[in-house]
């Protein structure tokens, strides 16, 4: 990792920047593929399977029998992780629901906000170089517990574990399609793929730029998605073989992850370069973590204040603070996705098993959205109720206002009502 010591402030914005994604020519190879599906439905769905996957599909649906024996293909114990995160994210979103509150805002007037699921929503889940089942928990869940009628998902591997992750879930539409064909899919809706109206997960540039697409033709997004991150913040106190362990897990998922080490310790900043070499050298998937790393860097800083006012610039999508006092101190973070507290909180745990949810804003997102959260599968509505006393209370001042607007028909539908 490339060491800058001491930046000085009118550096921090270039220090900070991501490498820029174009991704217009990739919109420009994707919208064909949209249009094809929206035109040609399975069909389109087909050929592209073919060409892309070179795979045939009579059946776009996921076979019955593959996910009835999906269970049977699993270690007792790997059943048994997924059960247990399977809980604990179950909890930590179902806490997320809210009583609605009736509010009379004055006598005679009531006003409050009813939540419904989304009615249909889908998954996407990249086949890629690993099959994430942890995905299908961090989406099927929410979805779950909102209790949206329809969810679909879509994804062109069959690892047992997504299969079985999803039927957990209560997700039973699964099509073995994927790429921007797969969004398209979702969005238009074909003769096998049901239409949805919010589509959620992670993919490659295809898949990214398929969803911002379909997102200015009305179909909702969870987030635009860019490469995954990790900052750490250490001090003295912090176990450079724990950090280093850490900027690897997201190093891995890969060359494009960006990983960001700040310090006020020139001794830990060089304890943890060590321990990159030392525990990168026996890392299968070190071919992609030694590229990330080598557009990542560490920047060695003065004191707490520069590092928070970093950091906060950054806006990670997970902060890990490996520093003393790590609560007080992530209270003065007011911009990242997820803070992860102290030496034995590695992010890891929270993108699989610890409850939190692992679809985070990335790319500086986090200065103004969330992570996915059960609000991500619901929408509120509004809803009030007005009194004959209550509209004679109220009558006035939308009478006033609406005048002054010079909508008088606004006004009139309170007077006839006096
Ligand atoms: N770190 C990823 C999520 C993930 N990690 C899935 C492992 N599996 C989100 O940035
Ligand atoms: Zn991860």
């Amino acid at each position: 990792m490339k060491i800058i010591k001491y930046p000085k402030q009118s550096e921090y914005q270039a220090l900070l920047t991501r490498p820029t994604q174009d991704i217009s020519v990739i919109e420009q190879r994707v919208a064909p593929i949209l249009s094809r599906v929206k035109n040609e439905g399975d069909a389109a769905l087909r050929d592209f399977a073919l060409t892309f996957d070179k795979v045939h599909l009579d059946s776009l649906a996921m076979p019955v029998e593959e996910i009835e024996k999906a269970e049977s293909l699993l270690s007792e114990d790997l059943k048994k992780a997924i059960h247990q995160a399977y809980s604990n994210i179950y909890k930590f979103h179902e806490a997320q629901k809210s009583t609605p509150e009736k509010i009379e805002t004055m006598s005679g007037v009531t006003c409050w906000r009813k939540t419904v699921g989304i009615e249909k929503v889908g998954v996407y889940i990249p086949g890629g170089t690993a099959p994430l089942f942890s995905t299908v928990l961090m989406l099927g869940i929410p979805a779950q517990i909102a209790a949206c009628r329809e969810v679909v998902l879509c994804t062109p591997s069959n690892h047992p574990a997504i299969l079985y992750a999803a039927s957990l879930c209560g997700i039973s539409k699964i099509f073995r399609i994927g790429g921007a064909q797969a969004v398209a899919a979702m969005a238009y809706g074909t003769e096998s793929i049901p239409k949805v109206y919010k589509i959620f997960g992670p993919g490659n540039q295809y898949v990214t730029a398929a969803k911002m697409l379909v997102n200015k033709e009305g179909v909702a997004i969870d987030m635009p998605a860019g490469p995954s991150e990790v900052a750490v913040y250490a001090d003295d106190t912090a176990n450079p073989a724990f950090v280093a362990a850490d900027l690897l897990s997201q190093a891995e998922h890969g060359i494009d992850s960006q990983v960001l080490l700040v310090s006020t310790s020139e001794k830990i900043i060089d304890a943890v370069n060590e321990e990159l070499s030392k525990q990168l050298a026996v890392l299968p998937r070190a071919a992609f973590a030694s590229q990330a790393l080598e557009n990542s860097q560490a920047i060695l800083v003065e004191n707490q204040e520069i590092a928070l006012t970093l950091l906060n610039e950054y806006a990670a999508e997970h902060l890990i603070l490996s520093v003393e006092n790590a609560e007080e101190v992530s209270e003065k973070i007011y911009q990242a996705g997820s803070i992860f507290l102290g030496n034995y909180t590695p992010e890891s745990a929270g993108d699989y098993a610890s409850g939190t949810n692992h679809t985070l804003p990335t790319n500086g997102y986090a200065k103004a959205y969330s992570g996915v959260s059960l609000d991500s599968f619901v929408k509120k509505i509004t809803v009030q109720h007005i009194t004959q006393e209550g509209i004679k209370n109220l009558g006035k001042t939308i009478i006033e206002m609406a005048e002054a607007e010079s909508l008088d028909a606004h006004a009139n539908a309170v007077k006839i009502r006096l």
